[in-house]
């Protein structure tokens, strides 16, 4: 679908404008109201979209963001800055991350687990969109964020791979995608599941609970968060007793990704890029590539997750299987196995899709559900990460149709929607979810 210059400026003005409603100054609301506080993933799409208005915001965004890291290096996954007047369950005291002493000296409430590290695409993403008039104001501010990143990426090749498989562990489905059923059989081996009497407040904000987890699943989540909490968020131990380890494919791809962005800006952050960290970086890149090697089914032309507690393949087919795309992968083999399993009928070739875009979950999975979450529905953050992806590999002429669906899709529902009904293409979620709207903002300009 071609975008009209006159409304792709009335589209850019509409996105830009989701931004600036969200935006709390120097940190910026996930959504409106679902979601008031700062989220991790989404402050660094949420920065591409400000680097499109303001670079200097952009980087803003970022900073705030990194102010809240942890002595281990762990960016957590939601920094609580809003206030009494926007309710968010489960809040702080859910989490009391004071356990931890890596969390002690914090200036503000965070939780203690983390989400997917796009932050370094960001940064580079940031810093190629900067004027050149502004570059040497801008420059040592990548160079002080530099150094937060590589420890940011340090504490994931380390304390999240203990056995230095390449492959990120995760500890809790809210590491990114909540309720995909990637995680089921985990969930389901969780049989003492009372968290305490809670109230949720997603379903009613929302008011359609088939869009979102069920309460089995919150139990669940909320009583993994008390089982972190009594292992002090400390690694070490979680790894010796927490019930839910996965080893998590497009988790361990976008740390591929980000390695690689770092190494990009790495001249440009001398001397904050030391000589020992653009090795790390490197060896990081190249066992995560490995390890995601390790986990591609030449079969099903998929990568899948791994099951650390029971040693279990979980071999389902979900957007997370595109892993080496999202990596980078330069095994030629790979790339056309994935390319063929993208556009086949499990995935964007189905027929029953409005537009063809990649599904969280294939419509062929018995667990499949149109609406539901990260269950069915088309993310656009997800289908930003396969356009970027596609186009460094080389792969433009589909990136650029993955763009111009993403756009159509967002243009005919009429809203920047959190996710959409795959079948339908219409929107589900929160509205005015700022990560859509950012994602929005760089497709606009690229093209
Ligand atoms: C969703 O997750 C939060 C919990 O973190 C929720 O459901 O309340 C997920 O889509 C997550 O990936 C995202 O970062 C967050 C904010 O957009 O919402």
């Amino acid at each position: 679908m071609t975008v009209t210059a006159e409304s792709r400026a009335l589209r850019r003005e509409r996105a830009a404008a989701v931004l600036h409603a969200n935006d709390a100054g120097s940190w910026t609301k996930a959504s409106p109201r679902l979601y008031p506080h700062q989220w991790s993933w989404d402050s660094a799409f949420i920065a591409i979209g400000w680097a499109h208005l303001d670079v200097r915001r952009a980087l803003r965004e970022l900073e705030q963001l990194f102010s809240a890291q942890w002595t281990t290096g762990l960016v957590p996954h939601i920094v609580f800055r809003a206030g009494p007047g926007d309710p968010y369950f489960p809040g702080p005291e859910w989490w009391d991350c004071a356990v931890s002493p890596a969390a002690r000296n914090l200036p503000v409430k965070t939780t203690g687990i983390c989400q997917p590290p796009v932050h370094a695409l960001a940064l580079r993403r940031v810093w190629q969109l900067t004027p050149e008039a502004l570059r040497p104001e801008i420059r040592p501010r990548v160079q002080a964020l530099y150094p937060k990143m590589v420890r940011w990426h340090r504490y994931l090749a380390t304390q999240r791979d203990p056995e230095r498989s390449g492959l990120v562990t995760t500890y809790h489905p809210w590491e990114g995608t909540d309720n995909s059923p990637r995680w089921d059989r985990a969930l389901a081996r969780i049989e003492v599941a009372k968290p305490g009497p809670y109230t949720r407040l997603d379903t009613s904000e929302l008011g359609d609970p088939s869009q979102r987890p069920t309460d089995w699943d919150y139990d669940r989540y909320l009583w993994l968060v008390g089982q972190l909490r009594e292992c002090r968020y400390d690694d070490e131990q979680i790894y010796r007793q927490h019930p839910f380890l996965i080893k998590d494919v497009f988790f361990s791809a976008v740390l591929v990704a980000a390695n690689a962005a770092l190494l990009d800006l790495a001249d440009l952050a001398d001397p904050a890029a030391t000589a020992s960290d653009r090795e790390d970086l490197a060896r990081w890149a190249e066992r995560g590539r490995a390890g995601l090697a390790g986990r591609f089914s030449a079969e099903s032309g998929l990568c899948h997750d791994y099951d650390v507690r029971t040693g279990e393949d979980i071999r389902l087919r979900t957007f997370a299987g595109f892993a080496p795309i999202f990596a980078g992968t330069a095994d030629a083999g790979q790339l056309a196995a994935q390319l063929r399993a993208l556009d086949s009928g499990d995935f964007c070739g189905n027929p029953l899709l409005r537009w063809r875009l990649l599904p969280s979950t294939s419509p062929a999975e018995p667990a499949f559900e149109r609406h539901n979450y990260w269950r069915g529905p088309v993310w656009p953050v997800i289908n930003w990460l396969l356009w970027h992806s596609l186009g460094s590999l080389g792969c433009s002429a589909r990136a650029d149709e993955v763009r111009g669906d993403s756009l159509g899709e967002m243009a005919t529902a009429g809203e920047f929607a959190e996710y959409f009904d795959p079948f339908a293409g219409t929107a589900l979620g929160s509205p005015q979810q700022s990560w859509t709207a950012a994602v929005a903002l760089d497709w606009l300009a690229s093209g």
